[in-house]
């Protein structure tokens, strides 16, 4: 084949400030954590390739561009900007901050208004290397089903779900697309 992918595509990361969105993104493009980094200004994106195996056993490659998005209030107005072409997206919040869950519900309305159609989302579960977890497997997953997304666990720190989140949403924008296309 002479491209280097079969597809490309563009997805979000959302979520409150410092839920890990960027150390995820971080830890799944460039393979380490680190805590030096700046918040995230506005926002930014990585870009990485995923190897995907179909149902037919044939691989696919599938080149994601990661858009990182600042998640503090103050960025609110640029969003939209960055939400627009999307095909997918994390959803993420912080096990160890209650608050971080209970206004996933505003990120959702917040993507649905900028692009104005559902997409692919994950539920991702971040910091489950801490003790001091408040949000319980089961609140997620129950989020999760009601609004008809995966739910994931993860740690930026370890790398724990890390691949795994990435490749799982890979999968479905791949599918979606090939449906499209019968
Ligand atoms: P954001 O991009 O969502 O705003 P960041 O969040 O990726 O900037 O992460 C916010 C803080 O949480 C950072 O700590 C980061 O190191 C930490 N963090 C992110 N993911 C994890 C994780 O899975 N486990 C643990 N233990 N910490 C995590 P600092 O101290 O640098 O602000
Ligand atoms: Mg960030």
């Amino acid at each position: 084949m002479s491209s280097l992918y079969d597809f490309l595509f563009k997805i979000v990361v959302l979520g409150e400030g410092a839920v890990g969105k960027t150390a995820i993104v971080t830890r799944f493009s460039h393979g380490f954590f680190r805590t030096d980094y700046k918040t995230t200004i506005g926002s930014q994106f990585a870009v990485k390739n995923v190897d995907i195996t179909k149902s037919d056993q044939s691989h696919v490659t599938v080149k994601l561009q990661i858009w990182d998005v600042a998640g503090q209030s103050r960025f609110q107005i640029l969003r939209p900007m960055y939400y627009r072409g999307s095909s997918g997206g994390l959803l993420v919040f912080d096990v160890t901050r209650r608050r971080t869950f209970i206004v996933l519900e505003e990120w959702l309305d917040e993507l649905f208004k900028a692009i104005g159609k559902k997409i692919p989302l994950i539920l991702v579960a971040n910091k489950t290397d801490l003790p001091d977890r408040v949000v319980e497997p089961a609140e997620g997953r129950e989020f999760a089903d009601s609004h008809g997304m995966p739910y994931l666990e993860s740690s930026a720190k370890t790398g724990e779900g890390i691949v795994d989140i990435f490749g799982q949403l890979a999968n479905v924008l791949v599918k979606n697309r090939e449906k499209k296309h019968i």
